[in-house]
C-alpha cells in the first residue's frame, strides 16, 4: 500500500513539472516585444482620439509590441520631457506627434545618440539635421488649406464674403499648413473679407467661446474657416444658442471629417469638410517592421485624403469610415 502511495506522489511530480510552462523572468519577457514609446500631442479632437486608437490597435502586444503613451495635453515642455523618459527606459522605437514644428533639435539628438530611431507622425517638425528622424508619415496640409480655398471659389463665386477664421494650436504644421491656405485665398479674391483671426487649440469649447464672444459684440459675419471639426462643432453651438442656423446664416468649412461632421455635412450645418486622415497606427507598424527586418523606409509619406460636401456625400460612404 505504502509502495502504491509512494509511486502516486512520483508520477504527479513528474506530471506537474512537464506541464508547467519553463519559467521566465520579467526581463525575457519584455525582450520578447518591440518596445515603442509615443509620445501623443494630447485629446484635444475626435481626430485626434482615433489616432490614439488606431495606434493602440496596431502597435498591440498580439502584434508583438508593448506601446508606452505618453499624452502632453498639447503642451512641447512635456513631449520633450516624455522622449528623455523614452530614452531612460532604453525604448527600441520613439514615435513623436509633435504639437509644433519647432524646438526638436536637442531632444531628438539625444535620441540619435542613444540609437533609438524616431518615427514622426501627423504633424511634422523643422529639424537642422534630417538625420534626426528616421521617418515621417502625415498629411499635406498645405494642400488640404488649398482645397478648401478652391471649393470656397468655386462656391461663393463674386459674392461679398466675410471671414471668421477659428485656427488650431499655433506653430503645429496643421494649423500652418491651413492657414496658408486660406492667406492665399484672401490674397486673390477681393470679395473675401477677414473680419477676425484667432486660436481656438483644436477644442470645441474654445471654438465655441469664440464665437459666443463675436456674437455678443455683434460681428458681422457669413463665414466660418474652422481649422478642425471640433471648433467648427463649438461655432455651430454658439451660432444655435444665437437663434442663428449654421448652412443658411453662416457658411462653415471645416477639417478632419469625422463621421459627426460628416453626418453634419448631409444635414446642411457644415457646408464644405476636407478629410484629414487620423488611422497612422497600421503605417507605423508597417514602417517598423521594415526597419526590424533591416529594409529601408521612405523618408516622407503623405496619405492620401479627399474633401466633401453634400452633393458627394452619401450616408453609406459616411458608415464605412473608420473614424
Ligand atoms: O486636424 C486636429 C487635431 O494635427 C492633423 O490636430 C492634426 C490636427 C487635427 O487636434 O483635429
Amino acid at each position: 500500500m505504502k509502495k502504491w502511495l509512494t509511486l502516486l506522489l512520483l508520477l504527479c511530480t513528474i506530471c506537474l513539472t512537464a506541464c508547467s510552462p519553463a519559467p521566465s523572468s520579467n526581463t525575457e519577457e519584455f525582450d520578447d516585444f518591440i518596445v515603442v514609446g509615443f509620445s501623443q500631442v494630447g485629446a484635444e479632437s475626435d481626430w485626434r482620439n482615433a489616432n490614439t486608437r488606431s495606434m493602440q490597435a496596431a502597435l498591440s502586444e498580439e502584434n508583438g509590441f508593448r506601446l508606452i503613451i505618453d499624452d502632453a495635453q498639447q503642451k512641447q515642455e512635456r513631449q520633450i520631457t516624455a522622449i528623455r523618459n523614452f530614452i531612460h527606459q532604453g525604448v527600441d522605437y520613439i514615435i513623436l506627434a509633435p504639437t509644433t514644428e519647432k524646438g526638436w533639435d536637442t531632444v531628438l539628438q539625444e535620441a540619435k545618440a542613444a540609437n533609438i530611431p524616431v518615427i514622426i507622425v501627423d504633424r511634422m517638425i523643422e529639424a537642422e539635421d534630417d538625420s534626426l528622424f528616421t521617418s515621417w508619415i502625415g498629411s499635406d496640409f498645405r494642400r488640404e488649406g488649398d482645397t478648401a480655398v478652391k471649393w470656397m471659389e468655386q462656391h461663393f463665386g463674386a459674392s461679398p464674403i466675410r471671414i471668421v477664421h477659428l485656427q488650431g494650436n499655433i506653430g503645429s504644421s496643421a494649423q500652418i499648413g491651413r492657414t496658408a491656405g486660406l492667406d492665399e485665398g484672401l490674397k486673390n479674391n477681393e470679395n473675401w473679407q477677414l473680419v477676425y483671426r484667432d486660436t481656438g487649440d483644436f477644442t470645441q469649447a474654445k471654438g465655441q467661446e469664440l464665437v459666443e464672444a463675436l456674437l455678443a459684440e455683434n460681428v458681422d459675419f457669413n463665414v466660418i474657416f474652422a481649422e478642425n471639426d471640433n471648433m467648427a462643432y463649438g461655432a455651430i453651438d454658439a451660432l444655435k444658442n444665437a437663434g442663428l442656423i449654421p448652412g443658411k446664416d453662416v457658411m462653415i468649412i471645416s477639417f478632419d471629417a469625422n463621421r459627426a461632421a460628416l453626418d453634419m455635412v448631409l444635414s446642411g450645418e457644415i457646408a464644405y469638410d476636407v478629410e484629414c486622415n487620423p488611422l497612422h497606427g497600421p503605417r507605423v507598424q508597417a514602417i517598423i517592421e521594415k526597419l526590424e527586418s533591416g529594409l529601408s523606409t521612405p523618408k516622407l509619406t503623405y496619405v492620401e485624403e479627399s474633401a466633401f460636401d453634400a452633393s458627394i456625400l452619401t450616408k453609406e460612404m459616411i458608415d464605412s469610415r473608420g473614424y
